[in-house]
């Protein structure tokens, strides 16, 4: 039987967050890592200050939806260590990755170098640590698989390039620090719904049938570009093969905060988190200006890159 759409379900009092929610002063409230942690629900989002750089707050919630905001950011640009230089003008779009035990959270680390990606533990969200800075500019969108395969960690990215629309690539470590064996696993089709260029979503997640992977894809109009967010599948023991991406996408900007804010027309997700019940709690960010949440049933999302996949390279 065909999956049919919708796949996602919008949460009925969207949008989650909007910067009144924030008890310091922000302009935006957007696209934040998730992750369930002793039953509760975190959400690490990103805020643009008023000067346009961006920093990480923290929000805590019981059921998923409903969420309160810490009284300070969680985390702003580094000072005084070799960070600092790589964070200079902002950080942003912060995934949370559960890796042995603790949790490894990847950000874009903004500079006059360019963008590269930042890497720091926490095992309770209280202590944090800064560990390294793991690509050099210009990569965005770092994903960590929460297991090894055959003895190396895993890794999705998106590097930029003049010479092909962005595409969505692999990379093995054995320490989570130094990165390499680099393949481009997935790109973006011509004339489609994700043709200008893809991108690392949500950190993928177990089902029976592969790694689920929630990207987004994104397509150029006279109107700007249009945010999508589309699904992908990998093979279980081999993470750089995809058994099947959906042909459609999963979620595109519809509702009045998506369709238009500070940057018109976009949904980004950073996060998922996927529940005991077979259902889906995902978040993104709905024109780079609020928080907004919905469910999909896992199987469902499974069944669509198993039944109607278009080529992933
Ligand atoms: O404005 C939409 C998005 O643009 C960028 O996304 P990408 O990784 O595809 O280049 C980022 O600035 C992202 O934060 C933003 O939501």
């Amino acid at each position: 039987m065909k999956a049919q759409a919708p796949f996602i379900k919008r949460y009925k009092k969207n949008p989650i967050l909007t910067k009144e929610d924030v008890p310091y002063p922000v302009a935006t409230v957007h696209n934040a890592g998730m992750v369930k942690h002793d039953g509760r629900y975190i959400m690490l989002f990103r805020s643009h200050l008023h000067n346009g750089r961006s920093i990480i707050g923290r929000a805590d919630s019981e059921d998923g939806f409903s969420f309160i905001v810490h009284p300070e950011p969680f985390l702003a640009p580094a000072t005084g260590t070799i960070f600092a230089d790589y964070e200079e003008f902002g950080i942003e779009d912060l995934r949370i990755n559960p890796i042995e035990n603790e949790y490894f959270l990847t950000y874009s680390a903004y500079s006059r170098h360019g963008v590269r990606i930042g890497l720091a533990r926490t095992k309770d969200f209280e202590s944090i640590e800064r560990v390294a800075l793991i690509t050099q500019a210009d990569l965005r969108n770092v994903v960590i698989f929460p297991v090894k395969f055959q003895g190396r960690y895993a890794r999705l990215d998106r590097p930029h390039s003049e010479i092909s629309p962005w595409s969505i690539w692999i990379s093995y470590s054995p320490d989570l620090v130094h990165w390499g064996d680099s393949e481009v696993i997935m790109k973006p089709v011509p004339y489609h719904w994700d043709e200008m260029k893809i991108g690392p979503g949500a950190p993928p997640f177990k089902t029976d049938r592969g790694w689920l992977h929630i990207y987004h894809g994104v397509f150029k109009t006279m109107g700007g570009a249009v945010y999508r967010l589309g699904v992908a599948l990998h093979d279980l023991d081999d993470p750089g093969k995809i058994i099947g991406v959906s042909d459609q996408w999963i979620l595109q900007p519809e509702d009045p905060w998506e369709v238009s804010g500070y940057v018109p027309n976009v949904v980004f997700t950073c996060g998922a988190v996927p529940e005991k019940d077979g259902t889906l709690k995902i978040y993104w960010g709905g024109a780079d200006t609020v928080l907004c949440a919905g469910t999909a049933v896992i199987d469902d999302l499974v069944r669509l890159c198993l039944t109607q996949s278009r080529a992933a390279l």
